[in-house]
């Protein structure tokens, strides 16, 4: 509903409100990728569908979630921590998916795909408790969380989706190790902004006066679309055969 009455009464966005701008760009911006990645969708050869849908459908959740988002920051000025993490536990296990996907043709079982769904729901499920339940133990929380998230970096990079993708090779193995990046370098933007806005031994941080909201809007663009276009990379490379 707050999605339609948007359209209706507006709230006004300060110049200075620089976590309402990036709500709004973010918005916009995950929309205009899942409309790019649904209509490339008959451009590519069937085996590659199902890959490119799950690219518009995460970039898609996020943008109706960017609404909520931009609403309830615009009514509230307080972060939307439950519309966020309702949107991450949706859109990360349909990022291990992709994993899945594209490691499918070198034979991937379901398994894998479970596995590291089941470690990003950990990881979500305590960075969610360290944020909004106990946040006087975030910093355990994020410890717990940190720790999901280093199994699933071991996972992509060492374990058997490393040796998957080595047997699949050529643009699929190329498209792993890119994707590999983004989950260690462009996740690790998260616990960032989870140590911006919770107290812990990181606290120190908080006198750089970074946002946690800015700073997880900057993640979600990056990793989300990001994700989205490694993949449409490697469908265009294999579709091109
Ligand atoms: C599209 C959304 C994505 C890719 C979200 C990813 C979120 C994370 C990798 C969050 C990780 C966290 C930690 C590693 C520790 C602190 C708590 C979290 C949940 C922020």
């Amino acid at each position: 509903m707050i999605l339609f009455t948007n359209f209706l009464s507006v709230a006004k966005l300060a110049t200075d409100d620089y976590v309402g701008f990036t709500f709004f760009v973010g918005s916009m911006a995950m929309m205009a990728a899942s409309a790019f990645f649904f209509l490339s969708l008959n451009t590519f050869d069937k085996k590659w569908r199902t890959s490119i849908l799950v690219s518009g459908l995460i970039t898609f959740i996020a943008a109706v979630h960017y609404f909520y988002m931009r609403d309830y920051w615009a009514a509230n000025a307080e972060s939307p921590t439950f519309f966020r993490y309702v949107d991450w536990l949706l859109t990360v296990p349909l990022m291990c998916v992709e994993f899945f996907l594209i490691l499918k043709v070198a034979g991937a079982k379901k398994s894998l795909m479970w596995r590291l769904i089941f470690l990003s729901i950990i990881m979500l499920v305590t960075g969610y408790f360290g944020e909004a339940v106990d946040k006087d133990n975030a910093a355990i929380w994020g410890l717990v969380s940190g720790i999901a998230y280093f199994v699933i970096v071991y996972d992509i990079w060492f374990g058997k989706a490393k040796k998957l993708a080595e047997a699949a090779g050529g643009s699929v193995l190329a498209a792993h190790k890119t994707l590999c990046w983004f989950v260690l370098v462009g996740w690790a933007i998260y616990p960032l902004g989870y140590m911006a806005g919770t107290d812990g031994w990181y606290s120190a941080l908080h006198s750089l006066n970074l946002d946690m909201d800015i700073i997880y809007n900057i993640g979600d663009a990056v990793n989300k679309i990001g994700f989205g276009l490694v993949i449409y990379n490697l469908a265009i490379q294999s579709s091109e055969k």
